[in-house]
């Protein structure tokens, strides 16, 4: 008997220190993965857990590649995707026009993710406002491919998605980018900066209808930041919206949305100042 416990505690460690058992009962948003990607992703069994990709992509001395990894951005253990290029973005959502993956979901899904993380997916509203509300600010980056593979690209700095209590909030900087800011400027005067999250089943928009219920060719908007309704809806299943950069007349064919640390506020170091030698 004794000496069964033993070799079952062996066998325990020995489960615990391959990361065999570490993941399933914790990463809250493991339904993003199937049971047999679960088995790939990069930081698995590995006792320091990063907050984010960024923090991932800076220990690793910058050698740290693309992939499923474990990030813990408040207390709540998940699984995110890491596009590692320009120091580490946690992707939040990544879409592929008429594929599969259904973006017309509740406000308790787009809470906690749907999809899966190795294609089309929102990461979860909770860990979007986990990640932004810091230690320190982030920014919001974007990426649209347009059907002839042209890419276009923009970042919001800073960028804040409050709590639950606040319907996640958009709060958004300063703009720079390749394409057109569709957040907080609008010719048509549909600004989402600043506007609370809407999915069909819980109206927060400043529309008589529901913004998330409108459909297009049968396909309803899905969740978003809505106005009444939108310069740029990226949850729309058939047609990515982004101003004039994406539309029913200019296709286009993926985009995603990434966080990052804020490089606004960098430390200056003295060897980074200019010495007047006299
Ligand atoms: C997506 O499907 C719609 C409806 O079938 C079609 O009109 C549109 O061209 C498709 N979009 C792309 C980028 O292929
Ligand atoms: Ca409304």
């Amino acid at each position: 008997m004794k000496q069964l416990g033993g070799r079952m505690l062996a066998f325990l460690s020995l489960l615990i220190s391959t990361g065999a058992l570490a993941v399933q009962p914790h990463a809250k948003n493991i339904h993003l993965l199937s049971p047999e990607e679960q088995k790939f992703i990069l930081n698995l069994g590995h006792k320091e857990i990063p907050r984010d990709c960024h923090d991932l992509w800076e220990s690793s001395g910058a050698q740290a590649r693309d992939g499923v990894y474990l990030i813990k951005p408040a207390d709540t253990l998940i699984v995110a995707y890491c596009a590692m290029q320009e120091g580490g973005w946690t992707v939040i959502q990544h879409i592929t026009v008429n594929s599969s993956v259904d973006f017309d979901r509740s406000w308790e899904e787009y809470k906690l993710g749907f999809g899966s993380l190795t294609d089309n997916h929102w990461l979860g509203n909770d860990y979007i406002h986990q990640l932004t509300s810091g230690p320190g600010r982030y920014k919001l980056g974007i990426k649209l491919v347009d059907k002839d593979a042209k890419t276009k690209t923009g970042e919001y700095d800073p960028v804040l998605v409050e709590d639950e209590n606040a319907q996640y909030r958009l709060r958004l900087g300063l703009y720079q980018g390749t394409a057109v800011d569709a957040l907080t400027m609008d010719p048509e005067n549909y600004l989402h900066d600043n506007q609370r999250f809407t999915t069909k089943d819980r109206d927060n928009d400043n529309y008589f209808q529901n913004c998330a219920k409108l459909e297009f060719q049968g396909v309803a908007g899905g969740g978003w930041w809505y106005d009444a309704c939108a310069g740029a809806n990226l949850n729309r299943r058939n047609v990515i919206y982004w101003q004039k950069d994406c539309n029913k007349e200019h296709l286009c064919k993926y985009t995603w949305m990434m966080v990052k640390p804020s490089d606004m506020v960098k430390v200056i170091r003295p060897a980074d100042c200019q010495r007047d030698e006299l």
